[in-house]
C-alpha cells in the first residue's frame, strides 16, 4: 500500500514540513482549490502543486477531489464543455504525474455531520451526526455551513438545487452517473489514472437528496457501468461504516480482489443506537469497525493502491479544520502502518 496524507495546499495550517516526518508518509492528497467547479485547472497550479512536494521529499499522485459540477449530476445545462473540461482536468493531473483522482457523486452536498466538536470523555472533539439535531436542520431554511460542503451557493440556489434533485431521484442520478463516466473513463484509461468514487457519506438519503453510492448492490451496479479498472471505489471506511447494514471487511476484500479499490480512506466510527455516529479514533476497539479485518482483507487480496488515515480527532489543543488536524491523523498513520506490517509479516 502507498500512504497518503491530505494536504489542503499553501493554506493548510499543517505543512509538507511536517507531513513528511510522519513515518512511512511518502504520498501526498491535495487539489487545486482556488478554482470553480466545472472550470479547467491551471497547468501552473498544478506544476507548482508538484514542486512543493518534492521539495519535500513527497510524491504529488492522489487528487482530492475534481468536484464534479452540479450539472453534470443534474444532466442539465452545458453538458459537453463541462464534461471536457472534466477531462482536460484529468488529461492535465496525469501531466504532474496524479495516477488516481477522487470525486463524488453526492447532490449538493458533500458529508454531512451536525456537530464539528463534539467532546468525547477523554476531552477530545470530533464530528458527529446526531439524528436528534438532524431533525432540526432544514437546508432550505437554515444556513448550514460544513467543511467539504460548497458554501459558495446562496439559500435561494440551495433550495432550487434541492428542488432539481427531487424531480430527478435516484433513476435520474444513476443515468448522469453512467454518461459521465461512459465520457470520463476513457479519459483516465488513456492517461493512466485511476477514478475513485468516493460513497456517500452517510450512505442513506439526506434531506431528501436521492443517494446512491451506499451499498454492496450500488456499488456493483456502480462499477458495472464502465467495467474497467480505471472505473473504480475510494472505499471510504468510515462512510460505509455509518450504516451497519454494511459490512466494510467483506466489501473491501471483495472489491479489492477485483482489483477496484484505487484508494482507501481508512478511519472508524461508531455507531449509536438510533442510528446516529460519532467519528472516532482510527482503532478498532474505539469504534463499530475491525480495522484489523479491514487491513487483513486489503493485503491478503495483495492491494497496493493509496491509502490515508481519514479525519482525526482534535486532541492535545490543536484548532484547525475538522476532521483534519495533525495529530490524531498522525496517531491514525502510526496504527495503519503497524497494521499494515503485522498483515503483511503474517500473510508472508
Ligand atoms: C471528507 C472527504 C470527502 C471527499 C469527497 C471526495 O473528509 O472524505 O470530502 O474528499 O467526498 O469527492
Amino acid at each position: 500500500m502507498k500512504l497518503s496524507f491530505r494536504w489542503y495546499g499553501e493554506d493548510d495550517p499543517i505543512s509538507l514540513e511536517y507531513i513528511r516526518q510522519i513515518p512511512g508518509m511518502k504520498h501526498i492528497v491535495t487539489a487545486v482549490y482556488d478554482v470553480k467547479p466545472g472550470e479547467v485547472w491551471p497547468r501552473e497550479s498544478l506544476a507548482r502543486l508538484k514542486e512543493q512536494c518534492e521539495e519535500n521529499g513527497l510524491k504529488f499522485d492522489v487528487v482530492e477531489s475534481i468536484p464534479v459540477h452540479e450539472d453534470i449530476k443534474l444532466g442539465r445545462g452545458d453538458l459537453d464543455r463541462l464534461l471536457e473540461n472534466y477531462c482536460e482536468n484529468i488529461r492535465r493531473c496525469a501531466e504532474v504525474g496524479v495516477k488516481c483522482v477522487t470525486y463524488n457523486f453526492m447532490p449538493v452536498f458533500d458529508w454531512t455531520r451536525t456537530q464539528l466538536d463534539r467532546k468525547g470523555a477523554d476531552g477530545s472533539t470530533s464530528l458527529v451526526m446526531y439524528w436528534d439535531q438532524m431533525k432540526g436542520l432544514d437546508p432550505l431554511k437554515d444556513d448550514i455551513h460544513l467543511p467539504g460542503w460548497d458554501s459558495s451557493y446562496t439559500q435561494q440556489e440551495v433550495r432550487e438545487l434541492l428542488t432539481a434533485y427531487g424531480e430527478l431521484g435516484e433513476a435520474g442520478l444513476w443515468r448522469n452517473l453512467e454518461r459521465f463516466l461512459k465520457k470520463v473513463i476513457p479519459v483516465a484509461e488513456e492517461c493512466g489514472v485511476v477514478m475513485a468514487i468516493h460513497p456517500d457519506d452517510p450512505p442513506y438519503p439526506i434531506f431528501g437528496l436521492p443517494r446512491i453510492i451506499t451499498c454492496e448492490e450500488n456499488l456493483d451496479r456502480m462499477l458495472a457501468l464502465v467495467d474497467s479498472p480505471a472505473n473504480s471505489l475510494c472505499l471510504c471506511t468510515g462512510s460505509l461504516g455509518c450504516a451497519a447494514s454494511n459490512d466494510v471487511a467483506a466489501m473491501v476484500r471483495k472489491y479489492s480482489a477485483m482489483g477496484r479499490i484505487g484508494f482507501m480512506h481508512m478511519r472508524n466510527v461508531q455507531i449509536l443506537e438510533d442510528g446516529s455516529f460519532e467519528e472516532r479514533a482510527h482503532l478498532s476497539s474505539c469504534g463499530s469497525l475491525d480495522m484489523f479485518e479491514i487491513t487483513r482483507a486489503l493485503v491478503e487480496t495483495g492491494f497496493d493502491g493509496y491509502v490515508r488515515p481519514d479525519h482525526g480527532r482534535m486532541i492535545w489543543g490543536e484548532s484547525g479544520k475538522p476532521g483534519y488536524g495533525l495529530y490524531d491523523r498522525a496517531l491514525g498513520a502510526a496504527y495503519l502502518n503497524g497494521l499494515f506490517e503485522a498483515c503483511e509479516k503474517f500473510a508472508k
